[in-house]
């Protein structure tokens, strides 16, 4: 039987410039939303703290727009700084269960990206809002990963586990479904929408297999 949690966000995206291969990522993150993206995550790789906190702040006013929450990527010091929804770290980041103490992230939503089984018996699991299962299938978008999960390695996650359940890694319309089957509650997703030609018409087609 799966369990299933209460998350209320179902279509992730993850956004970087870069990612959005020469197109305004800001327009890319309004029309994903105008296409039912529930949450947006900003995670530029290889870039300044300044350019960084320039993307935070230009991204953050359209996600206050459209009333989304914004989940910032590694730069606690940003997220911070702009008031964000929340903050999405790894393995080799500061620690959730660090994050949790400082009075900022005390009532911000956490996420902690999950490559290894072991961690699932950690406090930073059990402080975390939501968990990433990173990747769900390997993908070009990252290639510095650990693991593959798959839908097995997923299933078996939400056995052991009660927390909501983000899967990335080349997720797309083909597979969107099966995902959530297999257990998660949200697919998270860059370059199915931020690489597609119409990204409005991608994140609606994509949601539309997720909720049904
Ligand atoms: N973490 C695990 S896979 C990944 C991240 C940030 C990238 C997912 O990108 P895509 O293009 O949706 O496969
Ligand atoms: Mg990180």
């Amino acid at each position: 039987m799966i369990k299933k949690t209460s998350f209320p966000y179902q279509l992730y995206l993850v956004i970087s410039e870069k990612d959005c291969l020469g197109k305004d990522f800001l327009k890319v993150a309004e029309q994903s939303i105008l296409g039912g993206v529930d949450i947006i995550q900003l995670r530029e790789k290889n870039t300044s703290t300044e350019d960084f906190l320039r993307k935070a702040i230009a991204l953050k006013e359209i996600t206050d727009k459209y009333n989304i929450p914004l989940i910032i990527n590694d730069h606690f010091e940003i997220a911070e700084k702009i008031g964000s929804f929340g903050i999405h770290v790894g393995n080799n980041d500061k620690a959730p269960s660090i994050l949790r103490n400082e009075l900022f992230f005390k009532d911000k939503m956490i996420g902690y990206s999950i490559e290894y089984l072991s961690q699932l018996e950690s406090v930073n699991t059990e402080i975390s809002d939501y968990l990433g299962i990173s990747p769900i299938f390997s993908t070009d978008t990252k290639k510095d990963t650990v693991t593959e999960w798959g839908l097995e390695g997923l299933s078996k996650i939400r056995s052991l586990t009660d927390k909501p359940l983000v899967a990335i890694g080349n997720i797309n319309f083909s597979n969107a479904a099966a995902i959530i089957k297999a257990g998660a509650d949200a697919l998270a997703i860059v370059s199915a929408i931020c690489s597609a030609e119409n990204p409005e018409k991608a994140a609606y087609e994509i949601k539309n297999e997720i909720v049904k």
